[in-house]
This record gives structure tokens, sequence and C-alpha cells, in this order.
């Protein structure tokens, strides 16, 4: 029995695809604790929160339940359990399409030629209300899983099934005909929870810093030295949070120049810079962003 002591339960997936982001999310918000996939609970050191390791179809209902406070889990999930939980943010990784899919060689080439097909899924609640949404009937064949193999098998027409890199369906002779959830995972809390005053509290920390920490991601910090001449052309190359920030050095005539500027622009950006009169170009890690 996990003792019911004011502290904060959040779920997170045990063994998975989401397990290792998850881990490191929550570690990137300062919260030290060791996790073991054996164990089913770790406590925080330094944080009202203890970790509860679980699989990943279970999370919706225990933090329904109030077994959890809190859990991380996929939205498709979320979604397809049907459960009564607060969802506060999406978590930017765990990205996957839940795809309708139908063999290479299916005469079927649109989501109404589904209709009075077989459609093989794991994930029947979506499916069903995707299916009532378009004014389709269609017989949905409920698998436990290795549902790509179903056409094969001829037992389905199509399949309801999630897609990341679409090896699988490649792989198997498949093709996609239409997203019906794009999911990523996600932040999901009991309804009960925020009434508590002090549990209110120790989520709105950890939210501050979930926030910061996703702001942070994909982003870098820049500083560079320029002539003071060179500051508009520098201003206007780099695409800063704000305006960057200028700093005289002791040198007359020489400032540095300080911009939060984001990794997938990066080297385009310091070529031109270099160009516009910058020079001791540096580039540094961040971890979070509070605004
Ligand atoms: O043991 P437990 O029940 O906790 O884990 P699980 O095996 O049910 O889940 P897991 O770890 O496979 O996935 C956890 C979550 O990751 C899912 O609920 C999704 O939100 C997300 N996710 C992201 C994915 C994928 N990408 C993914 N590619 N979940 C499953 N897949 C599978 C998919 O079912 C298919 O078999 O990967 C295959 C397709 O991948 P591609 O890359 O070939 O297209
Ligand atoms: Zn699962």
């Amino acid at each position: 029995m996990i003792a019911n002591n004011g502290r904060l339960k959040i779920a997170i997936q045990k063994s998975g695809r989401l397990t290792d982001d998850s881990i490191s999310l929550l570690r990137a918000c300062g919260l030290e604790f060791e996790f073991q996939k054996q164990s089913l609970y770790s406590p925080c050191r330094n944080f009202g929160l203890d970790v509860l390791a679980l699989r990943d179809d279970d999370i919706p209902e225990y933090v329904q339940d109030g077994v959890a406070d809190l859990g991380i889990v996929g939205e498709n999930i979320v979604r397809e359990k049907r459960a009564q939980v607060a969802t506060f943010t999406k978590l930017g990784y765990g990205h996957c399409r839940l795809t309708l899919s139908v063999p290479r060689r299916s005469k079927i080439r649109t989501v109404a030629q589904l209709n009075r097909k077989r459609i093989a899924t794991t994930y029947p609640a979506i499916l069903q209300q995707f299916l009532r949404s378009q004014k389709l009937k269609a017989e949905i064949i409920e698998l436990s899983g290795s549902v790509e193999l179903a056409p094969t098998l001829d037992v389905a027409d199509a399949i309801c099934d999630i897609v990341s890199t679409g090896t699988t369906l490649r792989m198997n002779g498949l093709v996609p005909l239409h997203v019906v959830l794009a999911s990523e995972a996600m932040l999901i809390a009991n309804r009960e929870t925020m009434k508590h005053p002090e549990k209110k509290r120790l989520v709105e920390r950890l939210l501050i810093r979930i926030s910061g920490s996703l702001q942070a991601r994909g982003k870098r910090y820049m500083m560079m030295n320029a002539p003071s001449s060179a500051i508009s052309r520098i201003a206007s190359i780099l695409p800063s949070l704000k305006s960057p920030t200028v700093v005289p050095l002791a040198e007359a005539g020489m400032v540095a120049v300080h911009s939060v500027i984001a990794e997938d622009v990066l080297w385009d950006v310091m070529e031109k810079l270099k160009e516009a009169g910058a020079s001791d170009i540096i580039v540094i890690p961040i971890e979070t962003i509070i605004r």
C-alpha cells in the first residue's frame, strides 16, 4: 500500500518507448531519484514527489482513480481508455500517429471505401468514435498485438495502428490511408489533486519546471564579440527570444552580444554572424527558461 502522505505521485511507463524521455524530463526539472524497473516506487530526494513505474495502458485509469496524482502517457492511450482525467501539457516526445492503412494492392483508396469492411486494431474505442464521426459502418476486429499481420492473414481489409517511421507498414506491404490521431506523450492529472492545497502547490511548481525545460529544448545560448558598428546587422540576423543583450567590452568600440538561438538554425546563423563581423562566437546549452 502506498501511503497518502501529502506527497505527489507521478506514474510513468515502467519500460518502453516513453520511459527514458520521461525520466530525463523529470531529472531536467531538478528531481533527484533512482529509477529501477523492478521497483514500483522511487521516492524523490529533493521534492515532495514519488515516481511510480507502471504499464502505460494502466496509467490513465490509475490517475483517474487517484492511485497516482499525475501521469505521463501517450495521448493515444488516454483517448482509448476514456479516462476521466485532467490533461495538462504535451511533452514533445513519443510522437506517433494512429493511422488507418490498407494493403498496397487493395482497391480501398479512400476512407469512405472502408464502409462495411473489416478493420483490425488495438484501439477499438478511438476507431469506433472515428467511424461514427464519418458515418461509416465497419467491423472492428479487436486484436491485442501484431495488427500489421491481419490483412496478410485475411483477418481484416484494413488496420488502424500506431505508425512512427512507417517501416512496419512498408515491411508488411501496407500504405497509410488516413491519420486518425496524432499523438505525443502528455501530462495528465487526477481531477481531485488540484483541490488539495499542498499537492496543488507541488503540481504548480512542477509545471513551471516542466515548461522551463520544454522551452529550453532545442535552444542554445550564444555569445560573441563584435564592433559596435555591426550591432544592427547582427541584431537583424539573430532570431532572439526578445532583443539580444549587448554589453560593452573594455576595448573601445567593441561589444559582446548574447542571444538564445534555435539549434536547427544554429550553423546558418553562425556563418552569417561571422560575415557580419562577429568573432569569438561561443554556443552553450541551456537547462531551463523560466518566463
Ligand atoms: O509494456 P507497456 O504496455 O508499458 O508498453 P507498450 O509496449 O504497450 O508501449 P510502447 O513502449 O511500445 O509504446 C508506448 C507509447 O509510445 C505508445 O502508447 C505511443 O504513445 C508511443 N509510440 C511512439 C509508439 C510508437 N512511437 C511506435 N512506433 N508506440 C508504438 N509504436 C509501435 C506500433 O504499434 C507499431 O507496431 O511501433 C510500430 C510502428 O513503428 P514504425 O516506426 O515502424 O512506424
Ligand atoms: Zn502498453
